[in-house]
């Protein structure tokens, strides 16, 4: 093959369109036996989307945009998994992909890569793309006696297609990050009773869901070019426009009415309030101040609305949830329990349920809502194995070392979509994707004209560059919170900020002047460099 993708999400689906459109032939290797990458797999309920639907989708066809409609604000996961579906089919990518085949391991040997895949097949190829995703590696802790519980238990990045039955139980929820937050309310309509095990509040702020109405997309589709253009140059990856630079030289009453009037539009636009509120601990600490505020109102005991109200971490130096559905108000129910995890810590399962220091919680069913082993996770779990033998995960220990987060140094011809050191989690996802695709197709494309057959970036430019991401991120308030965004959640990971936090704007121009300067900081060859060769 020319190139192997691996996964068939967002990326894959549009890294192998544009791979054939160059006349490339494509293989790509999916695990799972449909199409969707994490929409396929978090089937959770309540599961949906934090990024508004009229910009969490596709923009390079003009024949896609004009034949899907989102029905919603925000959709929801099984509209987005029939949108990826009703891609792979518009665009006929069906036949590129074999489903239900994971990719053990990738060796770049004698000039290509060669791939194999846990059916035993292997296949040769001049590219190696990874479009595994940010957040694809289930992460479930290693409590004492886990395997003990007698009941069920599900990780929500793993839902059963079936679905699973939570009337009239007694179930157990641990985590409040983002799909926590967008669970909890939906599994206290169902169950009989419902424990949420938290660890650490969280800031939820309230998404404002609601119908789009035909005369609402005829609006954006009207705008449709200048609204992605707008997503394309932005901070997020979003076409939100910041509503003040700062709250300093504002009146008390000047900065409560611009929180209040971005909290009722809800979503990200709320983190578009001021613009320093990730810079500047002053700005920060009114923005948290007014939502801890926003916490007690809607929370009656006092108590229980204290547990909740987050005190450890700035807003936004974590990944800021979205409350659809009155996640705060789930906590005056009495039938809803929560156990602070943080006072009292899990011990252990028991065949009854969960022990903490403080009492044995009985349960039917855990859903563990713990998150991802995120950026570095699904990568490293296929071996891939560069020039001299060196190897991704060795290379990679101590956190890990990109070039603008696309390429690795050692590793030729390996490209990885929303890598480590780019915008990704940091953006709006499909913003990122289109972008990252549309710069590796093009400089293949470049390759191809110009007859190089290598591509790899210089030590150097990967040392600068991530030295420059971490530099970026000491300047803002994320190394304030013990958040996945520096590996904290995972024990034993490498504490490394991995996302770029420059935002996508920035971000685009670099790897454009990158371009502009004939792919300055990688090296380009017709056959292997010396270094390969020698070592040969
Ligand atoms: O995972 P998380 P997530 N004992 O890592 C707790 C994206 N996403 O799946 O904060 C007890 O954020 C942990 O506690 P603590 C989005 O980017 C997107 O919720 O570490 N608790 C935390 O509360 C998001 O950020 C959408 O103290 C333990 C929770 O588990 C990312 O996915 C929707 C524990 C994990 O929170 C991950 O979100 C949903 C332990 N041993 C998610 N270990 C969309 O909009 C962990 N926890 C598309």
């Amino acid at each position: 093959m020319d190139a192997v993708v691996v996964g068939a999400g967002f990326s894959g689906l549009y890294m192998s369109h544009r791979l054939r459109e160059l006349g490339l032939s494509v293989r790509v290797y999916e695990k799972a036996p449909d199409v969707g990458g994490t929409w396929y797999w978090n089937r959770y309920p309540g599961a949906r989307c934090d990024s508004e639907s009229h910009i969490y989708c596709y923009s390079f066809s003009e024949e896609i945009r004009r034949e899907w409609q989102w029905t919603e604000r925000y959709p929801e996961q099984p509209e987005i998994l029939d949108y990826l579906r009703f891609v792979a089919d518009r665009l006929d990518l069906r036949r590129l992909i074999e489903f239900e085949t994971e990719v053990e391991s990738a060796e770049f040997d004698d000039g290509n890569w060669t791939v194999t895949t846990d059916d035993g097949e292997t296949v040769d190829s001049q590219f190696f793309i990874s479009a595994v995703g940010c957040l694809s590696e289930p992460y479930v802790p290693e409590f004492e006696n886990r395997d003990a519980f007698d009941g069920e238990w599900y990780h929500t990045a793993r839902w059963p297609r079936e679905g699973v039955d939570l009337d009239g139980k007694r179930v157990g929820v641990i985590g409040t990050g983002s799909t926590g937050i967008q669970l909890v309310p939906e599994v206290a309509e169902r169950a009989a009773h419902l424990t949420v095990f938290q660890r650490t509040p969280n800031y939820a702020v309230p998404a404002r869901n609601r119908p789009l109405s035909d005369d609402e997309w005829a609006e954006i589709t009207d705008n449709y070019d200048e609204i992605w253009e707008d997503a394309r140059f932005s901070w997020l990856g979003m076409p939100f426009e910041m509503k003040h630079a700062t709250t300093a030289g504002l009146s008390d009453e000047e900065i409560e009415a611009a929180l209040e009037e971005r909290w009722q539009e809800g979503g990200f636009r709320f983190l578009h309030t001021f613009e320093d509120t990730l810079f500047n601990p002053e700005t920060n600490e009114i923005v948290s101040e007014f939502l801890r505020e926003k916490i007690r109102e809607r929370v009656e005991d006092p108590e229980t609305a204290e547990k909740l109200v987050p005190t450890d971490h700035p807003y936004g130096s974590k990944r800021p949830p979205m409350d659809y559905n009155g996640y705060y108000e789930t906590f005056n129910r009495e039938d809803v329990t929560l156990a602070d995890v943080d006072e009292n810590p899990i011990t252990e399962f028991a065949p009854e349920g969960i022990r903490t220091t403080a009492s044995l919680y009985e349960l039917d069913t855990v859903i563990f809502a713990t998150g991802f082993d995120a950026m570095t996770g699904a990568l490293m779990a296929m071996d891939i194995r560069g020039r001299d033998g060196s190897v991704l995960s060795e290379e990679w220990a101590d956190g890990p070392r990109t070039y603008l987060g696309l390429g690795v140094d050692g590793f030729p011809n390996l490209f990885t979509i929303t890598g480590p050191q780019s915008p990704a989690v940091l953006s709006n996802m499909p913003v990122s994707i289109e972008q990252h695709v549309d710069w590796i197709a093009d400089c293949i494309e470049y390759m191809r004209a110009e007859g190089y057959e290598y591509i790899e970036p210089r030590p150097e430019a990967a040392e600068r560059w991530v030295s420059q991401t971490n530099a970026l991120a000491d300047q803002m308030l994320f190394s304030e919170a013990e958040s996945w965004y520096r590996g904290a959640n995972v024990p034993g990971k490498p504490r490394v900020f991995t996302p770029f936090p420059g935002g996508v704007e920035t971000y685009r121009r670099e790897c454009e002047r990158v371009v502009e300067n004939g792919y300055e900081g990688f090296e380009l060859s017709e056959s292997l460099d010396p270094p390969a060769q020698s070592a040969d």
